[in-house]
């Protein structure tokens, strides 16, 4: 009998690219006008092409142009093989010290991020599209856990863009109040409660995150509370990001059961403890549930962090653990009855298909996915990006990631990062903070207007 198998790779493109951003502000400063990531299109013998998103700058662009001959004539089912292949021969990013995000250092990004999952996502793009099935389907044990993956409303300070010399983006044409204050400066509790019912009306969000490590903590928790006021059914989280101190954090949290429905990385390391024994000791003496992307983004990491009873809520953002790897801990943290979710940093829309098929395979009872998206809607690659629509993205019978490049768009977003200064290409929220806060500097125990 003939022997056939799936269709080989023939060609891989990197594209890097650009999009505009708003002046969103978090502990490690203020966001630039322009974020930055990195697609990769692969094109099979059938003449197919699959898509992967991942994180922007010059390193990362590096590391998967390398990754190339290891592509290259691979038949897409071999995927597992050629993501371990370039694991064991890829280029890494340099200067690693493992310190990774644990103080959200943003410039640790790039050793974080795992950069093959952007060629696993292409290549079971090509696969999904062989085999007429969603990844979703191809994912995990089970195949496809949920039609409906949740999405919560990603809630923002921002800063005014006025007082930056920088060339943010200017919104006119508003389709809706989203479009209206999304781009405008917002830091008080009103602003941060108008955000969330524009996001509620736009999209149907059920759920909200709010950025912290920007105000005093005692001023963020005020916010908090007036949300839980107008939706006092959704579940709020706030993410100091580790600013604050186990003293300080459980002061602030202490009575918050039912305002809060869980904390995200609360406190980081202190006093010569890790930020797991820290988040520990959170947990015991607040009694509140706990997420993370900052103290177990790796395995090695989450054993420690698991080991302590640090975290409830692992943040399995695909881009770090690779969408197999992602799956491979949502089934871990059912058994030992945690939780999944996804963490998120600015992408297209490449992206929030990616993590919609990821979430959708995932068992379990899942905490809504964070989405930086609807600060970019509107600047989709594709030709038809994915719709939150009641909070939640339908996952259709749609084969591979269900969603198709658009490439005149995928130029022009390349254009964007060519011709912008080239500042902008590595990630650096110190420099738009810098015309904020004369001489500003990243510190990861300070909330950044706090100096
Ligand atoms: O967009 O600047 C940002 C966020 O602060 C991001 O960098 C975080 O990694 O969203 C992330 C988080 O949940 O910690
Ligand atoms: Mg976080």
């Amino acid at each position: 009998m003939e022997k056939k198998g799936t269709p080989k790779v023939k060609s891989m493109t990197v594209y890097p690219i650009a999009g505009y951003d708003s002046a969103l502000l978090t502990l490690s400063g203020c966001h630039s006008p322009y974020f930055t990531r990195n697609v990769v299109v692969l094109e099979d013998e059938t003449g197919n092409k699959g898509i992967g998103e991942i994180h922007g700058g010059e390193a990362i662009t590096e590391m998967l142009e390398s990754y190339n001959p290891m592509v290259i004539g691979a038949e897409i089912a071999d995927y597992r093989k050629v993501i371990t292949e370039i694991r064991a021969k890829g280029q890494k990013a340099k200067g690693d010290t493992g310190e990774g995000l644990q103080g959200l250092n943003i410039s640790n990004l790039k050793f974080v991020v795992q950069a093959e999952a952007a060629v696993e996502c292409a290549m079971l793009d090509l696969l999904g599209k062989f085999l007429n099935k969603p990844i979703a389907a191809l994912l995990g044990d089970g195949g496809i856990q949920r039609r409906e993956v949740p999405f919560l409303g990603y809630l923002f300070y921002i800063a005014d863009p006025k007082k930056i010399d920088m060339p943010y983006l200017i919104e006119t044409d508003c389709k809706d109040s989203w479009e209206k204050i999304r781009r405008k400066e917002t830091l008080t509790p009103e602003g941060i409660v108008e955000q969330a019912k524009a996001l509620y009306e736009r999209y149907g969000f059920k759920d909200f995150k709010l950025k912290g490590g920007v105000l005093k903590g005692e001023e963020e928790m005020k916010a908090v509370e007036a949300l839980h006021k107008t939706f006092p059914e959704a579940r709020v989280n706030i993410d100091p990001n580790g600013a604050w101190s186990l003293e300080e954090a459980v002061k602030l949290c202490q009575n918050k059961h039912g305002v809060v429905a869980y904390m995200e990385d609360p406190c980081g390391p202190e006093a010569g403890f890790s930020s797991r024994e820290i988040m520990s000791e959170f947990k015991t003496a607040t009694n509140l549930k706990v997420a993370t992307n900052m103290i177990a983004t790796n395995w090695r990491q989450f054993y420690h962090a698991a080991s302590e009873h640090s975290v409830d809520i692992i943040l399995a953002d695909p881009h770090f653990w690779t969408l197999n790897g992602s799956i491979r801990m949502a089934y871990l943290l059912k058994d030992w009855g945690l939780t999944w979710g996804s963490h998120s940093n600015n992408h297209f829309d490449i992206t929030l298909a990616t993590f919609a098929q990821v979430a959708a395979a995932a068992p379990g009872n899942i905490t809504p996915v964070d989405t930086h998206y609807i600060w970019q809607d509107g600047q989709g690659i594709t030709k038809n990006p994915p719709v939150i629509k009641n909070g939640v993205i339908e996952i259709t019978d749609k084969p591979g990631l269900g969603v198709e490049i658009d490439m005149e768009k995928l130029l022009k977003a390349h254009e964007l990062y060519k011709t912008m200064p080239e500042k902008y290409r590595s990630r650096d929220d110190s420099l738009a903070m810098q015309y904020l806060i004369k001489d500003w500097k990243y510190d990861s125990k300070k909330p950044c207007m706090v100096r």
